[in-house]
């Protein structure tokens, strides 16, 4: 049978290449490096996540026969392309299932910053509605809104915020075909806007792209919303920002050293912080671990990934 390495717990996927493959879990072994000498040569196929670290040579270079790896997410900046690239692999991602969930809620952090609603939950909850209204919010009535990147699920947040009414502007590599005004940096975006909506792949390439200057042009009124990679954001920036009322709030599901956030957010009640949950529904994690078996099974069956983000053709099957 193929075997499969799997270097961080991912059930929706296991439970659906279980008896198909041999699955060896990496994560679960107390010596990996002993476990990788052992499984290592046999392994063709394994599932990645952002939760299992980066990876690149240090743990490709145990897996002389590996040919492709699955991973789980759109976003791959987990996985170290040029050393992938350079040993000829495949590699998947798993587009277009989260597109639509991802952007549903994009929207809800949004409104959720913009009108206040985990506090005003709170002053219910905590009873202080008895004593008196909650304070009026800021809106998002004549707001400009500026996507930073505009990829699928950019343009799945455009389509949804035409329904609200409000100006779209839009930063990306390529100027694109669509009805909203594009601007030829970031930092002419936030200019321009006073909502701005981080939607880039992470990486190197977007590293801190919000950095202070962003900030100072989105203004005082101005309310970031964070929902693609917490490192393209400048986190010591954002902070800054924000106590100096340099921007006004933040809506963030994501964060550079994720799962921990920094305790200058976290002593700040008006942001709204999620545990990245942008594509965590049932039945969107359901989809997403679906496209990572399907894409090893017909790879391993018709020699196609079915959504390939590296495909280097590599050896001799
Ligand atoms: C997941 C994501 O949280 O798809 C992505 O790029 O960030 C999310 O959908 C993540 O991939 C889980 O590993």
């Amino acid at each position: 049978m193929t075997q499969i390495l799997l270097t961080a717990p991912t059930p929706l996927v296991e439970k659906r290449l279980e008896g198909r493959f041999t699955l060896h879990r990496l994560y679960q072994a107390p010596d990996k490096g002993a476990f990788l000498a052992e499984v290592g040569p046999s392994i063709t196929g394994m599932v990645a996540t952002q939760s299992g670290g980066l990876l690149g040579e240090d743990l490709l270079q145990h897996l002389p026969n590996l040919q492709i790896i699955a991973s789980f997410g759109v976003g791959y900046d987990h996985l170290d392309i040029p050393a992938i690239a350079e040993r000829r692999l495949i590699a998947t991602n798993t587009p277009d299932v989260l597109t639509e969930e991802v952007a549903d809620l994009t929207l809800g952090l949004l409104l959720a910053t913009i009108r206040q609603i985990p506090a005003a939950e709170r002053h219910l909850r905590e009873g202080k509605w008895l004593k008196g209204g909650f304070p009026f919010s800021p809106s998002l009535r004549g707001r400009r809104v500026g996507i930073l990147g505009l990829g699928d699920i950019g343009l799945a947040v455009a389509r949804r915020l035409e329904g609200f009414a409000v100006e779209i502007d839009y930063h990306t590599r390529h100027k694109r075909d669509v009805p909203y005004t594009y601007h030829e940096s970031p930092v002419s975006l936030a200019a321009a806007v006073d909502v701005l909506v981080v939607l880039t792949p992470g990486g190197d390439a977007t590293r801190h792209l919000v950095g202070a200057e962003v900030l100072t042009e989105l203004g005082p009124d101005g309310i970031l919303i964070n929902v693609a990679r917490g490192s393209v954001v400048d986190t010591e920036a954002l902070i800054e920002a924000l106590q100096n009322g340099t921007i006004l709030s933040a809506g963030l599901d994501v964060f550079e050293d994720e799962p921990r956030v920094p305790q200058a957010l976290l002593d700040q009640p008006g942001l709204v912080l999620l545990p990245h949950i942008g594509s965590a529904s049932v039945i969107t994690r359901e989809a997403m671990g679906q496209l990572v078996a399907d894409n090893l099974v017909s790879w391993f069956e018709t020699g196609k990934p079915l959504t390939p983000v590296v495909e280097t053709r590599p050896f001799l099957r």
